[in-house]
């Protein structure tokens, strides 16, 4: 490959001599990228695309870090551009969780060399911190409301609630694990679920009644449907739920068509949340601009980094709605720091999911962020708050671990 040929423009500051790719596995896997400036700052960003980790590790190692090198850290919209529209083939997770990673990384460099939290550069707190929601689950609702209890005597004010469904042997959201949840399983091949959308409806209104008879209404409840019903289900389950309240039900319906949410909004005043899987303002243009969703939640690493991220939120904030960023435990604490700042520095913020990592994973990705009182804080560190311990990366080499894939029960490839 002939040398990149490196960036002559003016540009005042250092330059990138370095963009690395680490992929390690404490755990589950992590994609990091890592780069370091002439002035011998460094700054990381997430690249972690579950399932499909290795992709994303060859897109930055083979087409974008060779072409960083030599480049002003402090561009950091003209590298956005650069890798964006030099890449010809735009868009894609692949494609803009590298833009991401690339980009987050700037964004700390660019704190450490003002001496600032990365809020600051964003304009400043808009709010004293930033409200988070965990996942109260379990196999059924008396399992569920123990779970409830728990994180509202946590000091959580959101709660996300998932149940098992009697007649199907697992469904999305409902884990062994408690405080952090994995659905990629260790393996070649995906495992399998099945699904009965059926089954599904007559049983989740009885968990929402449930809860609120138990907890009444002092907090916000979340449900995540995961792409599963059709629009006419998931404007009938909408409806269903109103008296219960919903801060907001997640992905009700697959969005590759934004005009199918009108079906919902006609039926239902359930709030609607979507947005995880999307990587640009392309994907939710339509839902934001018609009014047809209430929550974004498209996050920093699979969205194009905190450029491309401030640039959805502040075309939702014109129609009002508001963000509601994915913070899976497949999201590394890289991705919840960088979306931690944004979050605090917005003005129409809503909610951020927090599903905490591992022990291991936090060993290996030491951050500056706490909890308290059901908000997170990002801190008062220079840049993100946050690194990777690169020698404890060595340790955990990769894992292939793809998400599962869904059939409905009569073998209908179905989305998971
Ligand atoms: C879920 C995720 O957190 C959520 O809202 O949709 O757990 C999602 O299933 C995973 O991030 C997929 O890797
Ligand atoms: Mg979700």
């Amino acid at each position: 490959m002939s040398e990149p040929s490196p960036d002559n423009s003016a540009g005042s500051g250092a330059r990138i001599v370095d963009a690395r790719v680490i992929v390690t596995c404490p755990g589950r896997n992590f994609v990091t990228v890592k780069i370091t400036t002439s002035d011998g700052v460094t700054g990381v960003g997430d690249a972690t695309l579950n399932g499909r980790e290795l992709a994303v590790a060859s897109y930055l190692q083979d087409h974008v870090c060779p072409a960083l090198i030599g480049r002003h850290a402090d561009r950091i919209e003209d590298i956005w551009q650069y890798l964006y529209k030099g890449a010809y083939w735009r868009r894609g997770p692949v494609t803009m969780t590298a833009i991401a990673a690339v980009d987050t990384a700037l964004w700390d460099i660019k704190g450490k060399v003002a001496g600032l939290p990365v809020y600051q550069l964003l304009g400043g707190r808009a709010r004293e911190g930033v409200t988070v929601y965990g996942h109260a689950n379990g196999q059924d609702v008396a399992e569920v409301l123990d779970e409830v209890a728990q994180y509202l005597e946590h000091g959580y004010k959101a709660v996300r609630v998932q149940v098992g469904i009697p007649g199907l042997p697992v469904t999305y959201g409902v884990s062994k694990d408690k405080l952090f949840y994995e659905p990629a399983q260790k393996g070649i091949a995906p495992s399998e679920a099945t699904w009965s959308t059926e089954l599904y409806l007559r049983h989740v209104p009885g968990l929402f009644d449930a809860v609120r008879g138990k907890f009444g209404f002092g907090f916000h409840l979340l449900h995540d449907a995961h792409h599963r019903l059709t629009p006419t289900e998931a404007a009938r389950l909408g409806k269903r739920l109103e008296e219960y309240e919903l801060f907001w039900l997640e992905d009700p319906t697959p969005a590759e068509s934004q005009d199918a949410f009108r079906i919902i909004k006609q039926h239902t005043t359930t709030p609607i949340a979507v947005g995880e899987v999307f990587n640009s303002i392309w994907d939710c243009q339509q839902l934001i601009t018609e009014r047809l969703i209430d929550f974004i939640r498209t996050t920093v690493v699979h969205a194009g980094g905190i450029t491309h991220l401030r640039r959805i939120f502040n075309l939702a904030e014109l129609y009002g709605v508001r963000s509601g960023s994915h913070g899976a435990t497949d999201l590394s604490p890289v991705c919840m720091a960088a979306a931690l700042h944004l979050d605090l520095s917005i003005p129409n913020f809503g909610l951020q999911e927090y599903m905490r990592h591992t022990a291991a994973t936090d060993e290996v990705f030491p951050h500056t962020y706490w909890f308290e009182g059901g908000y997170l804080h990002p801190g008062e560190t220079p840049g993100l708050g946050v690194d990777i311990d690169e020698k404890l990366a060595e340790r955990y080499p990769y894992q292939p671990a793809p998400l599962p894939v869904n059939r409905l029960l009569d073998g209908t490839m179905h989305s998971w």
